[in-house]
């Protein structure tokens, strides 16, 4: 019942600004109280250090500000193995969601055999190869699998990777080509928008959390904001309309809370700049209640 808060204001992997805001917009709508309430003690690390005085790119940069996202990953990566290394559980505010190379790879160097939910209207298994736009956002969770460029693919160890039979992904419905080839070569379990319509959030994570405990040490939770539909969660970067209602991603919360699975999460993707009120910080926290026990009764 320990947890370690560590924010990642970084924006350099999404081609948007105000995403590195995240972590200051999900504190101001009372994180911790909110942990506090429900047991938990929490320690605040703050923030992992941004080089904030890059502009843009350099022009024919294939990967957008690669220095910069493997030099903050790599921070990120010895902090979260450092907490849990002290029994700490890791919840990372993001910032974009490259930020997942350093989460994982920090989980990595403590669970062997790691699952992982990830939450997107995304897929993020670009690479090098594939990408259209070169945002390293994109590419997070090929990395974690061991696919994509090698100064990220090391980060932490090339050796320590996640598993494709212990990969969810759930709320998908923006997928590029090359990703699409990535997912059925890999043989990634994606659940869309369109097996939630069909079959309803109770289903698709039973379903998923089969797959991300089956032969498994712990899970790990990486919740993109905009998996979540626009109309109630706007505060993003790349929104996509038809995404997962308030009601579904917090049932989707509580039956993670109910398996006892997790060993870390992260929160990202929420852009202050393109919200509404906080609108999207506050249902991150709401969201961060329910993975952590907060029930309506
Ligand atoms: C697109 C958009 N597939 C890309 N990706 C993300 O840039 O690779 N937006 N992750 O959040
Ligand atoms: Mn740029
Ligand atoms: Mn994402
Ligand atoms: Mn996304």
């Amino acid at each position: 019942n320990k947890i370690s808060l560590i924010g990642v204001p970084l924006q350099y992997g999404a081609d948007r600004t105000g995403v590195d805001m995240g972590p200051s917009a999900i504190r101001s709508s009372h994180v911790q109280t909110r942990l506090e309430a429900l047991g938990y003690h929490i320690r605040d690390l703050g923030d992992i250090h941004v080089n904030r005085t890059i502009e843009a790119c350099a022009a024919g940069e294939k990967l957008k500000h690669l220095k910069e996202i493997k030099n903050v990953n790599s921070q990120l990566c010895q902090v979260v193995a450092d907490e849990m290394d002290k029994g700490q559980f890791p919840l990372v505010l993001g910032g974009d969601h490259s930020i997942a190379i350093g989460t994982i790879k920090g989980v990595l160097q403590h669970v062997n055999k790691l699952g992982v939910i990830w939450f997107d209207a995304h897929t993020d298994v670009n690479t090098d190869e594939t990408t259209f736009t070169g945002n390293i956002h994109g590419m997070s969770l090929a990395v974690a699998l061991g696919y994509g460029h090698h100064e990220l693919t090391s980060i932490g160890g090339a050796e320590k990777t996640i598993r494709p039979e212990n990969v969810a992904i759930i709320g998908a419905r923006s997928i590029d080509p090359g990703e699409r080839k990535f997912l059925k070569e890999k043989g990634i379990r994606v659940f869309t928008m369109h097996d939630i319509d069909r079959n309803g959030m109770k289903q698709v994570m039973e379903e998923a959390l089969e797959i991300v405990t089956n032969g498994t040490d712990g899970v790990h939770l990486s919740l993109d904001l905009d998996g979540m539909d626009p109309g109630e969660a706007p505060g993003v970067g790349t929104p996509v309309s038809g995404g997962m209602s308030y009601r579904e991603s917090h049932l989707a919360m509580e039956m993670l809370y109910e398996r006892d699975c997790l060993v870390s999460a992260e929160f990202v993707e929420v852009n202050p700049m393109m919200d509404q009120h906080n609108k999207t910080a506050k249902i991150a926290v709401e969201l961060i209640g329910s993975v952590f026990g907060e029930r309506i009764l």
